[in-house]
């Protein structure tokens, strides 16, 4: 395990390292996971390592559509399931959503340790491995999904995606939800929920907020869902890093 005193400034993003750090040593995360980190984390650094209330709001809008859902599917790649296995098991669990394994740089290697790493963390059922189906508009491999899982979804979650599935899923008339810390980025902008926010925060509260409205109607769930301005909340991400006061507070 780790020697990361608890009390250095950066203990967080120093946790998040060693985290894909292990998950490229395990065969779990690609190599290129670990230069999407190091893109993520500057990002992180100017929202001030934290949850703004724009991404919050995003959070909650979240919970309101898996919820809302007909059948929804979170889609878990290389850094996701070196960052936050249990969290995405716990969400899974809470919204009562498909797990799917979906990789940009897909081997079969790759997929089974992943889809291991989520059983060993308490996944109940972990898709992606039948591979009978595919999404139009990609190449062969990252278009590769299960008809029963991503293939029959109406929302998906793809956490820290790359942009062109967030764009393929879209035009298939697809809602997704996208966690990236860059609120510019092509997935944040295809996206109908953009959550600017670091997956290790956004995941526990997209389950916080999915607790809190568990027992809403649907009619309540539409309303939280209808009032979400994606453009807005895309906008004040880019004001709160402007402004810095999440830096220097
Ligand atoms: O495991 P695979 O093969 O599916 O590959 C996964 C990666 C992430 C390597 C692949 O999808 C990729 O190369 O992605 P990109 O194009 O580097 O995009 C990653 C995006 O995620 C960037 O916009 C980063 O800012 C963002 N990001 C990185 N770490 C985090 C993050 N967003 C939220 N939380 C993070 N911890």
């Amino acid at each position: 395990e780790t020697e990361i005193p608890q009390d250095h400034p950066r203990y967080q993003s120093l946790i998040t390292r060693h985290r894909i750090e292990e998950g490229v040593d395990t065969g779990i995360t690609s190599p290129q996971g670990l230069i999407a980190e190091g893109r993520g984390e500057a990002f992180d650094y100017l929202l001030g390592e934290k949850t703004t209330s724009s991404a919050d709001d995003a959070a909650r809008a979240a919970a309101a559509l898996l919820l809302h859902a007909e059948h929804p599917v979170i889609s878990v790649n290389g850094n996701v399931a070196a960052l936050v296995p249990e969290a995405i098991v716990e969400l899974a669990e809470v919204v009562e959503a498909d797990i799917e394994v979906n990789l940009f740089n897909r081997t079969e290697k790759r997929m089974n340790a992943i889809a291991d790493h989520l059983y060993d963390h308490g996944a109940q059922t972990v898709k992606g491995l039948k591979a009978d189906d595919q999404i139009p508009g990609l190449d062969h491999e990252r278009g590769t999904v299960d008809a029963d899982g991503i293939g029959a979804a109406d929302v998906v979650l793809v956490p820290l995606e790359d942009g062109d599935r967030a764009a393929a899923l879209d035009a298939v008339g697809k809602r997704e939800i996208v966690i990236d810390l860059n609120p510019l980025s092509r997935s944040a902008l295809a996206a109908t929920v953009p959550i600017i926010d670091n997956v290790i925060r956004a995941v526990p509260n997209i389950t916080e907020h999915a607790s809190a409205l568990k027992q809403a109607d649907n009619v309540a769930l539409t309303t939280v869902i209808n009032r979400f301005d994606a453009d807005e909340v895309r906008e004040r991400a880019e004001q709160e890093i402007r402004r810095g006061e999440l830096r220097s507070s």
